[in-house]
């Protein structure tokens, strides 16, 4: 069977594919049907005379696609209904006796509403519970048939529908985007063979070696128990008490304190699978491999000063990201690749396969390219899809299989025992979103939420009665069977002492970073563990870091006013261009977006040449003016679509200046604006007497300033100011030292 290629929606690849047919949910989440109805019940009451049909005239089918499931399928209309069905004829009021009298334990309309309303809320996420997630699709381009099975890597004709959900790991529900932390990856695949799940992060390696230390490591990082502060944030005791006790911790330390821990976008991260899996081919032959999404706009990041003010100016910043740029059109895409490894070549890598704290450097095993995934939708409803989708890292197809890795053994345990708490039930894979769109069928029934029954009186295998087909399938007609690894070993509690060297690799990153990334390294470690307030878990961690780098451990503790300890880093171990995002990053102005300061007198040719030439990088101007609407300007039309009051600089890529605004210089909000846009690095533009709120806001700082354009019009620095855009940020300005 095969999945959906082409135009069609996952939702119709799964109505025609799995047998439970999804009209039934579409229906019911579509958002206009609420909204259409209170209308309704809001117009005056001779607009409502036109009757439609009566909903018993529109018997349905039987639900879903499931045969003999019983029961009417749900219809929506323009009328606001019970859940029972029953016309609303009142939604302002509640029953009661006279109309100052008290209400009446009969609205059973009012209990209904109140009863649901009141269940709402599931239990969120106890790690990654803030995310975003869109729908898309992926292509195959070149066919790892050698190596695995799996159709979803071999079919190189077939589009796989997906659905990727972006977290951060820390946080609460509510908490702000821009919190320094990893980032989940989790890409939900609708293979013709059934889900695949790569639940993965934006960081290739993880803190800890065992799943039996994940609850402690989370609730290190988490709010403090007593007063559960702070809220998404590891700046804090107990996390770095952890820390400086779990020195296996120091390599992903490594990452989530350099730029990785606050991304510019969801769209600007990689993804990594993280542990070793294996692939299986259809001789049963195993290989190992490691997953990678490469992000076609590079990897890019925000500063710390600007993350933690988006998170009060705009602390849904990543998501109305994503969501803006998918309904934009600017869909994001990431290349999907592979690092494979012969069982007898492990020795190569120099780290134990097994240890999920330890990546595969590029340049010893390449990432090879094999696909493409293109996020091109966004959700209806988040709750229905974002809230309620469910990764599990236990999903695979055949051809894909485990690594003894010890923590991705203990997260195939966790991940189905979660979403029982999360969903009060095993019935979570009939939601929508987590419906495979290959053909269910085995004898599993009932339970929270259960909506379809196989029909008939057989729900046993094996059995002979009509209504009881459900085969096993070999290898070779499909089944899953599992990697035929041999095992052996005694019962132990302990780790191999191949998984001890927990510094080399910290190293290796900390060396492979050009020198303003380290500097954000040392600065993000400034900052957390200057927050931290008992002197021995700051003596600790500095012990930890003697043994990655002698410069980092020396400017922390300069800064804690601490003792420098001693250490041995393996500075041996050199460096990995890959792991540096500013040395792979590629200059692009594609989807930046730039504030475009505007007041009375503006010129209007300047706003309108410096749209266009960043339109056609690409990117969007915005026009930012002291009130929504048009502004008087020089020679054309400006209109503001925000203003001085709704928009900050850390919400913009960068800032450009046109000519006629020497008015600015007066408006403190516009000159603050470009002082800290260039503080943040970014490119700033001013031009004609634009540039007299360049010099309210930077003196002569701004003057030769690198990612400064400056000149008498719009048009003759256009080209300029959009390559400086490309560059995302000047760091030389901040950091004294040229970026890669
Ligand atoms: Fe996990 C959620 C990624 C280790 C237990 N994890 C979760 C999500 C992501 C990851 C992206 C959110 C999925 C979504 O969007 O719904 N987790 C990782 C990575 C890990 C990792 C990359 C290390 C390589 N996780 C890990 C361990 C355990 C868990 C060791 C437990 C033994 N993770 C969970 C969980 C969550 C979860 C408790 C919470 C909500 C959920 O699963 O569905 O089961």
């Amino acid at each position: 069977e095969s999945i959906s290629s082409g135009d069609s929606t996952p939702e119709q690849a799964a109505a025609s594919a799995d047998g439970v047919s999804r009209r039934h949910f579409i229906a019911a989440a579509g958002a206009g049907a609420g909204a259409v109805a209170l209308g309704a019940a809001l117009r005056p009451a001779a607009a409502q005379a036109a009757e439609p049909a009566a909903p018993a005239a529109e018997a349905a089918s039987g639900m879903g696609g499931v045969p003999g499931a019983p029961g009417p399928e749900v219809k929506t209309g323009d009328r606001l209904t019970s859940n029972q069905g029953v016309r609303i004829s009142d939604d302002q009021n509640t029953l009661r006796a006279g109309t100052r009298g008290p209400s009446l334990l009969e609205d059973g309309l009012f209990r209904e509403k109140m009863m649901h309303f009141d269940h709402e809320r599931i239990p969120e996420r106890v790690v990654h519970a803030r995310g975003a997630g869109a729908h898309g699709s992926f292509r195959l381009h070149t066919s790892l048939a050698q190596f695995t099975r799996a159709k979803v890597l071999t079919d190189t004709g077939v589009t796989t529908p997906v659905f990727v959900r972006f977290s951060t790991v820390n946080g609460s529900r509510g908490s702000a985007d821009t919190a320094r932390d990893a980032r989940g990856f989790a890409t939900k695949f609708y293979t013709s063979e059934g889900v695949w799940d790569l639940v993965g992060n934006n960081i290739p390696v993880f803190f800890i070696q065992d799943a039996i230390k994940f609850p402690d490591l989370v609730h290190s990082f988490k709010p403090e128990p007593n007063v559960e502060i702070p809220q998404a944030s590891t700046a804090h005791d107990t996390f770095y008490d952890f820390i400086s006790l779990t020195p296996e911790s120091a390599h992903m330390l490594m990452w989530t304190t350099s730029d990785r821990g606050i991304p510019r976008s969801y769209r600007m991260m990689e993804g990594f699978g993280i542990h070793t899996f294996r692939l299986v081919n259809s001789s049963g032959d195993s290989t190992f491999v490691k997953f990678h999404w490469k992000p076609r706009l590079s990897v890019r990041s925000l500063v710390w000063d600007e993350a933690q003010k988006l998170a009060g100016v705009d602390p849904d910043f990543h998501r109305r990201d994503l969501a803006d740029a998918i309904n934009a059109g600017a869909y994001p895409q990431w290349d999907l690749g592979v690092q494979l490894l012969a069982e007898k070549d492990t020795g190569k890598v120099g780290f134990d396969v097994l240890d999920a704290t330890k990546l595969w450097p590029e340049e010893t095993v390449p990432v090879q390219l094999v696909g493409t995934m293109t996020l091109n939708r966004n959700p209806q409803n988040y709750f229905t899809e974002t809230e309620q989708v469910a990764f599990h890292t236990g999903h695979v197809v055949p051809g894909i299989d485990f690594s003894d890795d010890p923590l991705l053994q203990g997260r195939n345990f966790s991940y189905l025992d979660t979403q029982l708490n999360r969903f009060s039930g095993p019935n979570f894979s009939q939601l929508p979103i987590n419906q495979p769109h290959s053909p269910v069928n085995n004898f599993q029934q009932d339970g929270f939420m259960r909506y379809a029954n196989r029909p008939g009186r057989i729900n046993y295998e094996p059995n002979s009665l009509p209504g009881g087909e459900a085969h096993e399938s070999s290898a070779a007609q499909g089944g899953f069977v599992s990697y035929a690894e041999p095992v052996g070993g005694t019962k132990v509690r302990a780790r191999s002492d191949t998984f001890s060297d927990h510094f080399s690799q910290a190293t290796l990153f900390f060396q492979s970073m050009t020198e303003p990334e380290k500097q954000h390294i040392i600065q993000a470690l400034q900052f957390e563990l200057g927050k931290v307030t008992v002197k021995a878990v700051q003596q600790r961690m500095l012990g930890l870091l003697a043994n990655i780098d002698t410069r980092l451990v020396t400017e922390v503790a300069g800064y804690l006013s601490l003792p420098v300890p001693s250490g041995s880093p393996n500075t041996a171990i050199g460096t990995s261009d890959a792991l540096s995002q500013e040395k792979t990053a590629k200059p692009s102005a594609r989807t930046r977006k730039v504030a475009v300061l505007v007041g009375d007198g503006v010129t209007a040719a300047d706003v309108a040449a410096i749209g266009k030439a960043l339109h056609a990088a690409g990117g969007a101007a915005v026009v930012v003016g002291p009130h929504v609407g048009p502004v008087t300007a020089q020679g054309g039309t400006v209109t503001a679509t925000a203003t001085y009051l709704t928009s900050k600089s850390v919400q913009f890529d960068a800032v450009f200046v046109p000519g006629g605004t020497a008015g600015l210089v007066s408006n403190g909000d516009a000159v603050h604006f470009v002082e800290e846009a260039f503080k943040h690095d970014k490119a700033v533009g001013a031009v004609g007497t634009g540039t007299a709120v360049l010099r309210a806001a930077l003196g002569g700082a701004a003057a030769g300033a690198a990612g400064v354009v400056t000149g008498a019009s719009a048009s003759a620095v256009a080209r300029d100011f959009v390559a400086a855009v490309a560059a995302h940020r000047h760091w030389s300005r901040s950091t004294g030292a040229i970026s890669a």
